[in-house]
């Protein structure tokens, strides 16, 4: 499990290298920007409950085989770990937003995740459907430009989306 910072470090010490000028000047960037990132975490942490009952409500609008009896989140029990499941896919990316790096993402929620749906019967591209829900109602929330300095926030916007888009990719 790396953040931007140990990523950087381990890669140049894989080949025996000072960190260079152009590494130097991303992390140096990174940490002049982090209040956005901050902010981002805080809004996506903030409003987590609402951004998994959300999306898991639009997902049963469009999919309702899947509450229907014989359904993969028919009965409470699996309704439970569905919404379990999306909330802890949200929670681990608001680790790699705030680490600024994917590594606490893969390592420890995407990693085998595919083959865990696959023996269970979930069907993973409802999972990702679930998620790109999930992805965005945050990015709008984060985006929301009320209430908060105004700046360019693009480049933490795509890799926000970014850490979603993993995720997807890893179940679909
Ligand atoms: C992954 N999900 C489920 C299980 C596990 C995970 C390990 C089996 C154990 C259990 O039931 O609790 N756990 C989860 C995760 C991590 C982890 C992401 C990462 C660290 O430790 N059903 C649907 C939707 C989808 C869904 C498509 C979007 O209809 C999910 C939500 N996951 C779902 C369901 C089960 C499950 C388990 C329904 C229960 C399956 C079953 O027991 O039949």
């Amino acid at each position: 499990m790396f953040d931007a910072f140990t990523k950087v470090v381990s890669q140049a010490d894989a080949r025996g290298e000072f960190l260079s000028s152009a590494q130097l000047d991303a992390l140096s960037a990174m940490v002049a920007e982090s209040n956005k990132r901050m902010d981002s975490v805080n809004r996506i942490t903030s409003n987590a409950s609402s951004i998994v009952a959300d999306a898991a409500r639009a997902l049963f609008a469009e999919q309702p085989q899947l509450i229907a009896p014989g359904g993969n989140a028919y009965t409470s029990r699996r309704m439970a770990a569905c919404l379990r499941d999306m909330d802890i896919i949200l929670r681990y990316v608001t680790y790699a937003t705030f680490t600024g790096d994917a590594s606490i993402l893969e390592d420890r929620c995407l990693n085998g995740l595919r083959e865990t749906y696959v023996a269970l019967g979930v069907p993973g591209a409802s999972v990702a459907a679930g998620v790109n829900k999930m992805k965005d109602a945050a990015i709008a929330i984060v985006m929301d430009r009320n209430g908060i300095t105004q700046g360019d926030c693009s480049a933490l916007q795509s890799e926000i989306a970014g850490y979603f888009d993993r995720a997807a990719a890893a179940v679909a």
